[in-house]
């Protein structure tokens, strides 16, 4: 059985909030770089990038990371079947001397980000990596917080966090399953 926790309007305002809190953070915004980590990450890194822009009318880069190939869960063989369809150069932009904004939906262990921080240095030398993420379930197994979070939701390890976005799932919403 599903249960909502976050509806559409409050998904908003928590995006809206972290945006506010990113521009309070950085005193403007220079040198900052959105990067998602497929699927859902890349939507949150766009809607912060769009919300930057009518807050503050600046234009800041978007990228997408697929961190499959550097997950420590997946089998050799998996991330050998991915490396073939995926590019040598897992962002399409620099990120030497970026701030970069990692964006994802949910997260959890932290072995995604740890991933997604290995993919990133391999495109450059950011000067500074934060984490934004809608939703921290909790149960980290790796030393790995964010910095901007949407809302915290405790949940068991057998209960799953299921996130809706527009712009796949046609509509907002967070439910705990
Ligand atoms: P996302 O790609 O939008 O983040 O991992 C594929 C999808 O499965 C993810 O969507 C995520 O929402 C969902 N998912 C649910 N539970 C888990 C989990 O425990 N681990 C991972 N990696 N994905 C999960
Ligand atoms: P972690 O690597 O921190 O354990 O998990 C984070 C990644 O796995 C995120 O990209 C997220 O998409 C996915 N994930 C882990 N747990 C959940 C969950 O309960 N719900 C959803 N939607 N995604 C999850
Ligand atoms: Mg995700």
């Amino acid at each position: 059985m599903a249960k909502e926790i976050i509806d559409g309007q409050t998904m908003t305002r928590a995006l809206t909030r972290i945006t506010y809190e990113i521009i309070e953070r950085n005193k403007g915004i220079e040198d900052l770089v959105l990067v998602g980590i497929k699927t859902r990450g890349v939507f949150v890194a766009h809607r912060i990038e769009s919300r930057l822009k009518q807050l503050e009318n600046i234009s800041i880069p978007v990228g997408e990371l697929d961190i499959t190939p550097y997950r420590d869960d997946v089998s050799a063989d998996e991330k050998e079947k991915d490396v073939h369809e995926f590019k040598a150069e897992p962002l399409d932009f620099d990120v030497t001397n970026k701030h970069v904004i990692l964006t994802d939906d949910v997260l959890y262990t932290g072995r995604t980000i740890r991933a997604a921080m290995d993919a990133l240095m391999k495109s450059g030398r950011p000067k500074k990596i934060s984490l934004a993420v809608l939703v921290d379930r909790g149960h980290r197994e790796l030393p790995i917080r964010a910095d901007f979070v949407g809302k915290n939701i405790p949940t068991s390890q057998r209960e799953k966090i299921k996130v809706s976005m527009k712009e796949i799932d046609g509509e907002d919403k967070v439910e705990i399953e």
